[in-house]
């Protein structure tokens, strides 16, 4: 029996589309982020031979220092991403400010987000890393949105996706109707579908977490993974095991493919920032695609999901992961024996 054909991402779009369920020039978004993938996935896959690793010399917005791949996979996804009619703007971790559609180009009626290489403390030591992305509509009658167009809550995303550069390239892929993965066929230059439909398993092995910030974890979180760490003799009954990639994108993928639970919280090392990770284009898009797949997303107080952004930049608090975890981390949040007010406050602003 001749095997089924493989089914590449165009091929997957095309359907999606003759089915209603996106339209030409989400399609077409999704494409041309696609590609831009494949070019970075290039220039990642090179390393110290593309003169492309180490620091650019420059900072970002977050006040972090820039790697030079950062740079280049920022600048290689605006000018993917500008000239195709599809977007009314675009914005990214590595630009303070909404990026406009130049009026050379037609512009679209969708807003995309990035965050065009995360994980990238990671490259000089060749650990996997990832693009993530997040799709919103610009609000009618916008035709040059500013930073505040941008601020929808993750609810409001139409798609979102990450491509990790690993072992093999994925690009991972949710637009609300399930997430799928495709496997990029480095020979014919495609992604190719090889997990539809995906289920994280709902209880979780393993939770992913920098315990180097343990002393300065609220005490919700504190109180959560001592019991995990306490294994079978503690209060969980049984063990557990942890793995901390320190990408984000790679800590989701494992997740994704095997179950877990991820958690970047709050901490009281800098009360200035509600978390390390940024809701717009690392938590919101993450959120979406482990929803899509079974999981659950969360603040610790509540769903990631339904907050309303304040900032371009804004940083939240992230839980995510196998959906019964996550519902255990939500409760010792809620626990007043674990969580004086500071577990408890209302999701952060
Ligand atoms: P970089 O992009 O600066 O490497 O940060 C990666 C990240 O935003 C996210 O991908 C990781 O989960 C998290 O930060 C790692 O944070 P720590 O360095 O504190 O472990």
């Amino acid at each position: 029996m001749t095997p089924p054909r493989p089914i590449s991402l165009t091929r997957f779009l095309i359907q999606e589309q003759q089915a209603g369920h996106i339209n030409a020039d989400l399609r077409l978004l999704i494409e041309v982020v696609a590609r831009a993938c494949k070019s970075i996935a290039t220039a990642v896959g090179k390393g110290a031979l593309g003169g492309v690793l180490g620091d650019a010399g420059t900072g970002n917005i977050q006040g972090e220092a820039q790697k030079k791949l950062d740079v280049l996979s920022n600048e290689i996804l605006l000018e993917a991403n500008e000239w195709g009619g599809h977007l009314a703007g675009l914005a990214s971790e590595e630009m303070e400010h909404a990026h406009p559609i130049p009026n050379a180009y037609p512009k679209g009626n969708y807003l995309l987000l990035f965050d065009p290489l995360d994980g990238s403390s990671n490259i000089d030591v060749n650990v996997a890393v990832g693009t993530i992305f997040s799709v919103l509509r610009c609000p009618d009658g916008v035709t040059e949105p500013g930073d505040a167009h941008f601020l929808q809550p993750g609810r409001a995303q139409v798609c979102a996706g990450y491509t990790i550069y690993g072992p093999s390239t994925l690009l991972v892929l949710t637009v609300g109707r399930g997430t799928h993965a495709f496997t990029l066929d480095r020979e014919q230059g495609s992604f190719i579908l090889t997990r539809e439909s995906i289920r994280i398993p709902e209880a979780a092995q393993e939770f992913a977490i920098n315990t180097s910030n343990q002393r300065h974890w609220h005490p919700c979180v504190q109180a959560y993974v001592a019991d995990l760490v306490a294994g079978a003799a503690g209060p969980r009954g049984r063990d557990f095991n942890m793995r901390w990639v320190a990408s984000m994108v790679a800590d989701v993928h494992r997740i994704l493919t095997r179950g877990g639970v991820f958690l970047y919280p709050a901490d009281r090392k800098d009360l200035s920032k509600p978390g390390r990770l940024r809701l717009m284009y690392e938590a919101n898009p993450m959120a979406f695609i482990v929803e899509q797949a079974g999981g659950a997303a969360s603040t610790g107080i509540g769903p990631l999901m339904d907050l309303v952004p304040i900032g371009l930049h804004q940083r939240v608090p992230v839980v995510l992961g196998s959906r019964d975890e996550v519902a255990v981390v939500e409760r010792y949040h809620r626990d007043p024996a674990h969580s004086p007010a500071g577990c408890a406050s209302p999701a952060p602003a």
